[in-house]
């Protein structure tokens, strides 16, 4: 066992690359490119985009340290059983998920904009993991596979901060994993959103789970 100990809030952090798992949350086309679901809800994805260099250098040194790295994509069947109709009809975005948009079907397995970022591409030998919620947990076997990885550590990276990121660091809190949120590598369309999440993450304790910068994780796992 290689334990690491490294300065975060709201306290030190320590994990042991063995049983660590990187999960990179949803850089996808449909929420970082224009065309995407997440112009589609009005938003700028210009500070999605921002974030891009920052996931990759961590992601590279993720794989140096021999970290399990778990990419997860929001999306569902072309069918759209996956897709309570609650989601579906929410709002009134310019496109709906399942609508043909410049990307193709919006939120769709298959579709080009459902595709993580060419920037992030996943290596062949990287979990993939489909989830139709915002959390990665539900209705897919995510706890199942960090179980057989022997993860129980969990580092985070992603988009949005306070949708899916937050509600997987929260989904596997409960289950049992010491969670950690890479500050300046994850990205929310609301800036105030983002920094109410880093907060309430790191508050009482670590009641959630631990935050850090990119820098801080960096050095952690080239030491
Ligand atoms: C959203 C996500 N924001 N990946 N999805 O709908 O955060």
């Amino acid at each position: 066992m290689r334990k690491t100990v490294f300065s975060a809030q709201p306290f030190a952090f320590s994990f042991d690359p063995a049983t660590t798992a990187f999960i990179v949350i949803d850089m996808q086309r449909d929420f970082l490119e224009p065309g995407g679901f997440g112009a589609a809800l009005g938003n700028d994805v210009a500070p999605l985009r921002a974030i891009i260099p920052t996931v990759s250098r961590l992601l590279s040194a993720a794989r140096t340290s021999g970290l399990c790295v778990i990419h997860t994509r929001e999306c569902h069947r072309p069918d759209l059983s996956d897709c309570p109709p609650s989601k579906r009809l929410r709002g009134d975005p310019s496109l709906r998920i399942g609508d043909e948009g410049p990307m193709g079907r919006i939120l769709i397995a298959d579709a080009q904009g459902a595709a993580i970022i060419p920037e992030l591409a996943p290596l062949p030998d990287e979990i993939v993991l489909e989830k139709p919620g915002k959390g990665a947990f539900h209705a897919t076997a995510l706890d199942e596979i960090l179980r057989t990885h022997g993860i129980s550590q969990i580092i985070f990276a992603g988009v949005t901060t306070e949708v899916c990121v937050q509600t997987t660091m929260r989904e596997a809190n409960d289950r049992g994993y010491d969670c950690l949120l890479a500050e300046d590598a994850t990205e929310s369309y609301f800036p105030a959103f983002k920094a109410a999440t880093l907060e309430m993450i790191r508050a009482q304790g670590a009641i959630v789970g631990w935050t850090a910068t990119s820098a801080q994780l960096l050095e952690a796992l080239d030491g």
